[in-house]
């Protein structure tokens, strides 16, 4: 049978825009497609929540393809091996509580099972703004990345969600609107963003989980954001904390919702 290319991209926006519409109301909204925030939307998903990920980047997954400078494998401690066997994710032990895994398999695994269980991702979106209301943050006002790349004067778009998860690792980009736009203060000692500090990774990844949590109504952090939003170390390419908080999170809101 002949192929039409008009189908083909009647098929396309068709599909897309089922997707968009369908996720214009969320349980959760998650900002950020690295390795905790597919975590948290794989366990949310599994859940039975709706589960929505903007990814302002094409390729999801942030920080985690490049493993330590480019040396595309990841430590992982023993506390999270859980979590890699949930997903199904290969890994070998170096020495007593350290095991490796091939970053590119870790990423495209997690990626893959999260969509399967349920979440639903945009890449090429990026969170601009948040949508509030008396009670808190109750969405998130977003445009294609291309049009901020661009620098173009477009207006952004909102869908509206029971919470927000800042996912977006050392930018702590939703946070950091958060605090310039909405009344109101953080859930931290200052009020404001801590800021993240130098490597420790031993501390930061305890931290990371004690970190992860509601910093604001409506907004959570998780993962390196949670570390920087509370003034924690950076702990480089050990990822247990970035699943386990993950894991935590989806926890806290399943349990919420
Ligand atoms: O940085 P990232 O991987 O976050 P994470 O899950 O993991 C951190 C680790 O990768 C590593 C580390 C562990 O040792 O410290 O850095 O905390 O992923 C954050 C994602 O958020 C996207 C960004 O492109 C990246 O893929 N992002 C950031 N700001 C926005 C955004 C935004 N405003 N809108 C949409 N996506």
């Amino acid at each position: 049978m002949a192929l039409d290319e008009i189908i083909i991209t009647k098929a396309i926006i068709d599909r897309y825009y089922e997707k968009l519409i369908n996720n214009l109301e969320t349980d959760v909204a998650i900002v950020g497609g690295g390795p905790s925030g597919l975590v948290a939307g794989y366990y949310l998903a599994k859940a039975g929540k709706k589960v929505v990920m903007y990814e302002r980047k094409l390729s999801i997954g942030g920080g985690m393809w490049g493993g330590g400078m480019m040396f595309n494998e990841i430590v992982v401690q023993k506390d999270a091996i859980h979590i890699l066997e949930e997903f199904g994710i290969r890994f070998r032990e170096f020495q007593e509580n350290y095991y490796t895994a091939d970053a590119v398999e870790a990423i495209s695994t997690l990626t893959s099972k999260a969509v399967q269980a349920g979440l639903t991702i945009f890449n090429c979106v990026s969170v601009e703004d948040v949508m509030m209301r008396p009670e808190g943050i109750t969405g998130l006002v977003i445009n294609w990345s291309p049009v901020e790349m661009a620098g173009l004067h477009i207006d952004p778009l909102t869908v509206r969600s029971k919470f927000v998860v800042d996912a977006t690792g050392h930018a702590t980009e939703v946070v950091k609107v958060a605090v310039r736009k909405v009344p109101g203060k953080l859930m931290t000692p200052s009020g404001k963003i801590e800021g993240e500090k130098s490597m420790w990774a031993d501390h930061a990844e305890n931290l990371t989980i004690e970190n992860t949590r509601e910093v604001f109504p409506g907004l959570y952090v998780v993962g390196m954001a949670a570390n920087a939003t509370a003034g924690g170390p950076r702990m480089g390419p050990i990822f247990g904390g970035m699943l386990l908080s993950g894991e935590k999170v989806a926890g806290e809101l399943a349990g919420r919702l």
